[in-house]
C-alpha cells in the first residue's frame, strides 16, 4: 500500500496536482500523461459520489497519478466510502473547530489514533491483496492515507495551531477563495491580511510536522507557492485545464490564420 505522493512530500520533492471536476477516467488516463503526480477527485464541489471517485481511482491508479479525494460533507459515511473505495487522502472542506477535525480522524484512521469502521474493501484488495492481519493493516492504512483538513474559514485559522498539533492531520490544505471570502476579502489572496493568514497557516504547520497544501489557479502560482515554502501544490482543475488549453489553440489557430 504505497501513496506516492507522501513519499515525494517526505523526500521534499515538489508535487502538483490538480482537481477533477471533468470526472471522467479517460480525462483521469490523459492527466497521467503530463508530469503531474496527484488528483484531487472533488466530492464537494463536483457532483461525484464514492461510486464515480472508484472508477476515477482506478485509472488514477493505472495512471502513476495518487488519487486524493474530497469529501463531500463531514459525515462518517462521506468520509468511509472515499477511504474503502482507495482514495489514498481525503481533503476535508469547510471546518471550524478542533472538535469537528476530530471527528473526522475519528471516521478517517483506524485505532489507535480514530475509530475508522474495518471492513475487507478495494483498499485492501478485499482482504486479498497481503497476508497482513487485520492490525497490520489498520497501522500501514494509517500510515499510507493523508488527512488534509481544509484551512478555509476564519474560525479554522484562529484554531489553526490546535489543528495541526492533532494527531491523525497529516497536513492542512489551504482554500484561498473561501477563506478569502471567510475574512470578508473575497478572492484579495495578496491583500496584507490574507497574506498574514497564509504565513500563520504555513508556520503552525511547519512546527508540527504537517504539509501545508496550497491551491492555485496559476504556473506562477506554482512556482510562487513552492518558493514560499508549500509542500504541495494544487493547479486549478481540470475543467479550467482543458478550456485555456484549447482556446489558446484556436487562438493560435486563427492568428496563423491571419498570416
Ligand atoms: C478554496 O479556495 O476555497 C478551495 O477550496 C480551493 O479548492
Ligand atoms: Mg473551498
Amino acid at each position: 500500500m504505497k501513496n506516492k505522493l507522501k513519499e515525494m512530500l517526505l523526500r521534499g520533492e515538489k508535487p502538483i496536482g490538480t482537481f477533477c471536476g471533468l470526472n471522467s477516467p479517460t480525462a483521469i488516463e490523459c492527466l497521467g500523461r503530463t508530469g503531474l503526480d496527484f488528483v484531487i477527485i472533488d466530492c464537494e464541489h463536483s457532483p461525484a459520489e464514492a461510486e464515480t471517485a472508484m472508477e476515477l481511482i482506478r485509472a488514477a491508479e493505472l495512471s502513476n497519478l495518487t488519487p486524493l479525494c474530497r469529501v463531500r460533507d463531514l459525515s462518517r459515511s462521506a468520509v468511509l466510502k472515499l477511504l474503502d473505495v482507495g482514495a489514498r487522502g481525503l481533503i476535508v472542506p469547510n471546518i471550524h473547530s478542533v472538535e469537528e477535525v476530530q471527528q473526522i480522524i475519528d471516521y478517517a484512521k483506524f485505532a489507535p489514533i480514530g475509530q475508522r469502521g474495518f471492513c475487507p474493501t478495494r483498499k485492501d484488495g478485499w482482504g486479498f491483496d497481503t497476508e497482513r492481519t487485520t492490525a497490520e493493516t489498520m497501522a500501514v492504512m494509517n500510515e499510507a492515507t493523508l488527512l488534509l483538513p481544509q484551512c478555509e474559514t476564519k474560525e479554522a485559522l484562529e484554531n489553526i495551531e490546535a489543528i495541526t498539533a492533532m494527531e491523525g492531520v497529516d497536513g492542512i490544505f489551504i482554500g484561498p477563495f473561501d477563506l478569502s471570502i471567510s475574512m470578508g476579502l473575497p478572492g484579495q489572496f495578496d491583500h496584507p491580511t490574507m497574506q498574514a493568514a497564509f504565513a500563520r497557516i504555513r508556520k503552525a504547520c511547519r512546527e508540527s510536522g504537517k504539509f501545508c497544501f496550497l491551491f492555485t489557479g496559476s504556473p506562477a502560482g506554482v512556482a510562487d507557492g513552492f518558493a514560499t515554502g508549500y509542500d504541495a501544490m494544487v493547479m486549478g482543475i481540470d475543467t479550467l485545464l482543458l478550456i485555456s488549453g484549447v482556446k489558446s489553440q484556436v487562438e493560435a489557430a486563427k492568428k496563423a490564420m491571419e498570416k
